[in-house]
């Protein structure tokens, strides 16, 4: 087996007074205090039974309850199901069912969210209130984390419109936060940002580089443009992990103020990036990094490094140290300038989704390559350019909508007989989704009364913008449905 100490115990056991959060408020909690914390909350779970092995659903928003959450589930040697916050209750009792969890420990606020789960499960599902209260009771710490354990669950959605579950190991994980720190390097007085969401990799993976780097992580609730604003102008932040729409407002922000030299990366991943937005924040001076990643990869595998961002404009990067990378083209790969699918390989690539035979063998060669389905080509020197995303993946403000997904759930509706969904270009979010609806003979289903219906099924970024109501959906000789003339016949209706 391959183990390393427990990164949390190691952690307080190197650097006990060092910061390992810092609020907004400002308050500091030092990694000593995290572990006495933590600890004291793990007994707590222990009492209520949760087990070495056991899946435990987590819905929480970025809070320091949640961090301490996280870290008191790996003192018990539960494995973690990170459930994004901004779905509705049927989308989170499919993932809680779906990832097989016996527990369900929710943040005060969220009630609304987990009442069918508590309806089916009621003994299963505990507030964070209820669980800080209870009695501890003590338990053996592990002193040591096996690589191989499950960490987390995250779901992604599909091309099969059923989110699937990514497994991420304890290892995957580590060597993301060391094949990061490869990359960007480690510094005395670095300080990240954390306000991209805690259940997503891009706000998780922070809090383990905290745990391995010893770096103190400035905690957000959620995104403010004035606060990241204050955070790298007043507070000493060296590295913020954003996505594109966040960009945005930081630059028109910004205005004609430049930021202090201790700022020294913004981490840009979880979607597209314009070339223009990009130009604009070299100009400005602003040391963007562009990554290209996945929940699959625990994150950015691909980043383009400090020396070449300002030459390699619109460039992913080189795959990261431990990482390879290959296009797979008609005949071969890694042919330069040609696009192909993009595949890749490392020690931070997950094992495989939750109980997803099918899709596994879809995804995984046998020797380890990941398939992601998105398409790019390398350059002369090895560069990669990422030109179109995995089949039909609409990537609205860093959230992913699988038209699928919308699909099935339209099709649910009464007097709805067949339905298409595509993405749209939009000003603010990137892209947006759009829904094409035949009705059934009879019925005189309108807009409004689709919203109605859609408000309990899906997320609201996943709620088409607009409907349009037409005849029939083009579909080739096959049946299958043609995404792209609908974009056309999208773009089209907006004139
Ligand atoms: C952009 C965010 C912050 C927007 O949320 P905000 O402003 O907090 O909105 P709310 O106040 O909650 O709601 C206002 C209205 O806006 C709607 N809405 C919210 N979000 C979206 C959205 N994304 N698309 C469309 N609409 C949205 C609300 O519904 C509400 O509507 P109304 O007014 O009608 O009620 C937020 O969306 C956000 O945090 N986005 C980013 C999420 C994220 O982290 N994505 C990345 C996921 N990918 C990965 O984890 C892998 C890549 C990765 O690891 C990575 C990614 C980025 C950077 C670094 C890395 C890395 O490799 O380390
Ligand atoms: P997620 O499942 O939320 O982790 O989203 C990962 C997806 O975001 C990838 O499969 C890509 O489709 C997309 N993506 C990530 N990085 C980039 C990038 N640099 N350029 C374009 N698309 C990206
Ligand atoms: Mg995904
Ligand atoms: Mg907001
Ligand atoms: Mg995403």
């Amino acid at each position: 087996v391959e183990v390393i100490p427990h990164w949390l115990e190691k952690r307080a056991y190197i650097s006990p007074n060092q910061t390992a959060i810092q609020l907004k408020d400002k308050t500091q909690i030092s990694f000593r205090q995290l572990r006495q914390d933590v600890k004291q909350l793990a007994e707590k779970l222990n009492t209520l039974g949760i087990q070495p092995g056991v899946h435990v659903s987590l819905l929480a928003n970025n809070s320091y309850d949640m961090v301490k959450m996280i870290h008191a589930l790996t003192y018990l040697q539960a494995t973690i199901v990170l459930l994004n916050a901004r779905l509705t209750p049927d989308e989170l009792h499919f993932q809680y069912e779906d990832s097989k969890s016996q527990f369900l420990l929710f943040q005060e606020g969220l009630e609304e969210k987990v009442q069918t789960i508590q309806a089916r499960y009621h003994n299963q599902v505990v507030s964070f209130q209820e669980a800080f209260q209870s009695e501890g009771s003590s338990f053996d710490v592990p002193e040591e984390m096996n690589l191989n354990d499950i960490f987390t669950i995250i779901y992604t959605s599909g091309t099969t419109g059923f989110p699937k579950g990514v497994q991420l190991t304890y290892g995957n994980h580590f060597w993301s936060a060391t094949s990061s720190a490869l990359n960007l390097g480690i510094r005395e007085e670095d300080r990240w940002l954390a306000m991209l969401p805690l259940f997503h990799v891009s706000g998780l993976s922070i809090l383990v580089k905290s745990l391995v780097y010893g770096m103190p992580v400035h905690l957000h609730e959620k995104f403010s443009v004035n606060d990241v604003h204050r955070e790298i102008m007043e507070e000493g932040v060296t590295i913020v992990s954003v996505v594109t729409v966040m960009v945005e407002q930081l630059l028109e922000r910004l205005q004609n103020e430049s930021y202090p030299d201790s700022l020294r990366c913004l981490l840009l991943g979880g979607g597209p990036a314009p070339k223009p937005l990009l130009e604009k924040c070299k100009d400005e001076g602003i040391p963007i990094f562009q990554s290209y990643g996945m929940t699959e990869t625990s994150s950015q595998i691909v980043t383009l490094s400090a020396q070449d961002a300002l030459t390699k404009i619109g460039s992913a990067g080189k795959p990261l140290f431990p990482a390879q990378l290959k296009i797979q083209q008609e005949s071969g790969y890694d042919v330069p300038n040609v696009v192909g699918e993009i595949v890749v390989k490392g020690p931070m690539v997950t094992q495989g989704y939750f109980e997803r035979e099918e899709a596994n063998q879809d995804t995984f060669h046998d020797d380890g390559w990941l398939k992601t389905g998105d398409l790019g080509y390398i350059d002369e020197q090895g560069y990669l350019y990422v030109v179109d995303r995995r089949k039909d993946l609409i990537i609205s403000g860093g959230e992913n909508v699988y038209p699928a997904e919308v699909e099935s759930a339209l099709k649910g509706i009464q007097g709805v007989k067949d339905a298409g969904v595509t993405g749209i270009e939009d000003h603010k979010w990137g892209q947006v989704p759009v829904g094409f609806i035949v009705r059934q003979l009879d019925s005189k289903l309108d807009e409004a009364e689709i919203m109605e219906e859609l408000q309990n099924k899906l997320a609201k970024y996943k709620i088409p913008k607009a409907i349009y109501f037409v005849d029939d959906l083009p579909r080739n000789a096959s049946k299958k449905l043609l995404r792209r003339t609908l974009a056309e016949w999208a773009e089209e209706r907006r004139g």
